[in-house]
C-alpha cells in the first residue's frame, strides 16, 4: 500500500456542550481540535484542481458544526461520531488521526488540557458468500443488499457465482459461490455480528456445524490484519484448502498476499488444484 499524504488542523477553536456535568451541557466549554487526514494528494498537487483533495475549510467549519450540534457525555463519543461522520462525508479521506482537548474540564486542579485521540479509517475486507439451500441466488443477492445499505460498508466489487460440490464431508446439496470486495468502518467484531445479521435475515438456522444452509458470509482478508478470536479468526483459518474461495478470490485479487503464509491467492488455487 502507497504511503498516504496528510492534511492538518491545528488547535481548531469550537464551543459545544459535551461533557458528564451538567453545568457543561448548560453553560459549555472552549474544545479545541486536532486532525490529521490521510488522504491522496498527488492528483491535487499536479492538476490544482480544489475538487480532487479533502478542502480543509469544509472540513474545519464540518467540525465546528459537528460539535456544536451535538452533545455527548464522553469526549470519546464525540471523537467517535465525528470522525466516523468526517469519513463519511469525505470519501477521499482514507483515515484520520482526531484529537479533542479540553482546555477548561472542569476538575478542580489546575491542568494544561484532558484530550482523547483516536484514528479510525477505511479498510479492506474480502467477503466469501455461500447459500445451498432453496433460491440460492436470491439469498445470496439479499444478503449483498444488506451490506450495501448499511451505511458503514460499501460492496466495491463481486464475482461470478461459481456452482461447487459440497466439501468438508457432508452430505448436502450444491453450492453456489462467490466473494465480495468490501470497504468498511467497522472493526472485525461489528463487521462479523453484520454479517451474522445477514444471514439471521435469510432465515438461517444454525443447527447442524457445516450442515446446508441458505447464506454464508465468511470473513476471509480484513486488510492484512491477523485476528484470532474464540469467535473469528482471520484470515480464514482453511481458506488455502478450498477451492470455493479461492477461485472468486482469484478473480477478484490475484495478487492478494495472505499475511500468515505469505502467499498470493493466485499461487494458493494453483497449489491446491495441482
Ligand atoms: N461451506 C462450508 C462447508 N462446505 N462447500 C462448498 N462447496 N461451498 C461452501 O460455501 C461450503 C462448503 C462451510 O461454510
Ligand atoms: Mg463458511
Ligand atoms: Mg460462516
Amino acid at each position: 500500500m502507497m504511503d498516504l499524504d496528510r492534511i492538518y488542523i491545528k488547535n481548531l477553536e469550537v464551543f459545544a456542550k459535551h461533557g458528564v456535568y451538567e453545568e457543561e451541557n448548560k453553560l459549555g466549554q472552549k474544545f479545541l481540535i486536532n486532525a490529521a487526514v490521510c488522504t491522496h494528494t498527488r492528483e491535487a498537487g499536479l492538476s490544482d484542481d480544489l475538487a480532487k483533495s479533502v478542502h480543509y475549510g469544509e472540513l474545519a467549519h464540518f467540525i465546528a458544526e459537528f460539535m456544536a450540534e451535538h452533545t455527548y457525555q464522553l469526549i470519546e463519543t464525540a471523537a467517535e461520531q465525528l470522525a466516523r461522520a468526517l469519513l463519511l462525508r469525505f470519501p477521499a479521506m482514507e483515515k484520520i488521526t482526531l484529537e479533542i482537548l479540553k482546555p477548561w474540564a472542569p476538575v478542580g486542579l489546575p491542568l494544561e488540557t484532558v484530550s482523547v485521540e483516536i484514528t479510525r479509517g477505511w479498510h479492506c475486507a474480502y467477503i466469501a458468500v455461500g447459500s445451498n439451500l432453496g433460491d440460492r441466488e436470491q439469498y445470496i443477492r439479499k444478503g449483498i443488499e444488506a451490506l450495501r445499505e448499511h451505511q458503514d460498508c460499501m460492496v466495491l466489487r463481486e464475482s461470478e457465482l461459481i456452482t461447487t460440490k459440497p466439501y468438508g464431508g457432508v452430505e448436502q446439496p450444491d453450492f453456489l459461490n462467490g466473494m465480495l470486495k468490501i470497504r468498511t468502518l467497522l472493526p472485525p467484531m461489528e463487521l462479523l455480528e453484520l454479517l451474522h445479521q445477514a444471514e439471521r435475515e435469510a432465515n438461517r438456522e444454525r443447527n447442524i456445524h457445516w450442515g446446508p444452509r441458505t447464506l454464508d458470509l465468511d470473513i476471509i482478508f480484513y486488510d492484512d490484519w491477523v485476528v484470532d478470536e474464540e469467535k473469528l479468526q482471520i484470515p480464514h483459518p482453511d481458506m488455502q484448502n478450498r477451492e470455493f474461495v479461492l477461485k472468486p478470490l482469484a478473480e477478484l485479487a490475484p495478487y492478494y498476499r495472505h499475511p500468515l503464509i505469505g502467499k498470493t491467492a493466485a499461487q494458493m488455487l494453483k497449489e491446491l488444484l495441482e
